[in-house]
């Protein structure tokens, strides 16, 4: 018992200490405590979303300033897209903006200025190029790149 105890808190300083592999898999790269992969390929909005949730993830969810301003400085750092989807959509009820996991308003409104601005036809949001990476609404049928999200794995399995 108390050898495992100590095992598993040694795990979880390692984990702690480690750079993006430790916690989140190849191809994935960390902030705070999540994992964001951003796609090479192109899909439309809902297309990417059930790709997100086929590897245990989702479309980005921007909930903190610091997360909003990580996907948009990530996003400019790439320079390979004009948009990447992001997990943001009025589709339900037009104008109001709501992540799609749990259909909660957005904390964080990271639209560029003059955004969102197509009404109806265009219903789910992207990170734009245009506008120095903050968001767009998009009609949810173009393809695009895309962001996931997964939570960041702190070794929780070894402790349990
Ligand atoms: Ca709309």
């Amino acid at each position: 018992m108390q050898f495992n105890y100590i095992l598993g808190f040694a795990a979880v300083l390692w984990g702690f200490e480690g750079v993006n592999c430790v916690g989140c898999q190849p191809g994935w790269n960390q902030f705070q405590n999540k994992c964001y992969w951003f796609s090479h390929t192109t899909r439309p909005w809902g297309e990417a979303e059930a790709i997100c949730l086929g590897f245990q993830s989702k479309l980005a969810e921007p909930r903190t300033h610091a997360e909003s301003a990580y996907l948009i400085s990530h996003f400019q750092s790439l320079h390979d897209a004009r948009f990447y989807w992001i997990g943001i959509s009025d589709l339900i009820e037009e104008d109001r903006w709501i992540y799609s996991s749990d259909q909660q308003p957005i904390a964080v409104n990271d639209f560029y200025p003059g955004e969102p601005n197509q009404h109806t036809d265009a219903n789910c949001a992207a990170l734009w190029d245009t506008g120095h990476g903050k968001w767009a609404d998009e009609p949810c049928g173009h393809v695009f790149r895309f962001v996931c999200e997964a939570e960041f794995d702190e070794g929780g399995d070894i402790l349990g």
